[in-house]
């Protein structure tokens, strides 16, 4: 990629001033190019619950209008629970923490938005073209800005055929090395997900299923895996949060949380769709960032877009609950 075909807007925004908001954990030399939303900013300052939120789901996990309509959705579900939603981005050379009706938009319509990753971050600030920020990216982003809480659909981690083709996502080396609580479905089940489990426990990251024993599967609420760990209740992932902070060098901790019975697609369904979509980008010779945006379109494709009722259901169910964190810590 050459920086000149990345979008871009024509003009910079000049308005996007970082504020003059630290944090504990904001590098100082970072300091001006983190721009909060005004309700970021006031809920920082007066100690209210904040959740961080990705960009890629809506640049590259949905489709147009679904993308941000579900984005506003989750915002209100984050609001109706008492925290405030800061949806994270990279525009005109700033992070942006909290995104406007405005930005939302044209980053949710925007053609060849870059997928940034921990690789591509500074690279998209470094040029100023428009950057949806991934798990990992996301991570560092949310650290920076002072947020500890982050919902999302499902992370990325180790694919199938990971040992010919190496592609593991930098979602797992972020979580073991970030401080950010990760509220999921799960990893995404076109994954390898025990290699997923594997890794994740190498790099000292916490697995915690909610509610139940089995580890989900972001599509379903089963994977056949039981759970590193499992927990109940908002009060007691606050209280290992708050403990792992005691720690230095602590990294992430993942939360998955199954999608509601109501909204799933059973496991044995969704093997078929996952097998033939893997089996198409194999085919079409897909590779590195490429593989999940496009094996997640041939799966809505292939289930006649019901993985995308489902992906939305579930990434409301994780909003509502990393805002029942957020609110443990503050
Ligand atoms: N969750 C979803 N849809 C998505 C993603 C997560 O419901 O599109 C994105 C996240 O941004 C995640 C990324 O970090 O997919 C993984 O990409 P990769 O496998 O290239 O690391
Ligand atoms: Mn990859």
């Amino acid at each position: 990629i050459r920086p000149a075909e990345l979008t871009r807007p024509e003009l910079p925004d000049e308005n996007r001033k970082a504020h003059a908001v630290t944090t504990p954990t904001t590098p100082s030399a970072i300091r001006d190019l983190i721009v909060y939303s005004d309700e970021v900013r006031e809920a920082l300052a007066n100690g209210k619950p904040v959740v961080a939120l990705e960009s890629t789901i809506i640049t590259h996990g949905m489709p147009f209008p679904k993308n941000v309509e579900t984005a506003r959705e989750v915002e209100a579900d984050i609001r109706a629970e008492g925290a405030v939603p800061a949806t994270i981005a990279l525009m005109d050379g700033k992070i942006m923490v909290g995104l406007s009706d405005e930005d939302l938009d044209r980053l949710a319509q925007a053609k060849d938005v870059m997928k940034c990753s921990r690789a591509d971050l500074t690279f998209a600030l470094s040029t100023g073209c428009y950057g949806a920020t991934t798990v990992a990216a996301t991570m560092m982003a949310a650290h920076a800005a002072g947020l500890k809480v982050f919902a999302t659909g499902g992370i990325g981690g180790v694919h199938k055929g990971a040992e010919e083709s190496f592609d593991i996502s930098a979602d797992l080396d972020e979580l073991g090395r970030t401080p950010v609580c990760v509220v999921s479905a799960g990893a995404k089940a076109l994954l390898d997900i025990p290699k997923t489990l594997e890794v994740l426990e190498t790099k000292g990251v916490p697995v915690i299923a909610f509610g139940t024993e089995e580890l989900p599967a972001f599509w379903s609420r089963a994977s056949g895996l039981k759970a590193p760990y499992s927990l109940n209740s908002a009060a007691e992932i606050g209280s290992l949060l708050k403990m792992r902070s005691r720690f230095p060098d602590h990294g992430g901790v993942l939360i998955a949380n199954p999608v509601p019975e109501a909204d799933q697609i059973p496991r044995d369904e969704m093997t078929g769709y996952i097998d033939a979509a893997i089996a198409d980008a194999t085919a079409k010779g897909v590779r590195g960032k490429d593989v999940t945006p496009f094996v997640l379109g041939a799966i809505l494709e292939l289930t006649g877009g019901r993985s995308l009722d489902t992906n939305i259901a579930l990434v409301r169910n994780n909003a509502r609950l990393a805002a029942r964190i957020a609110a443990e810590l503050v």
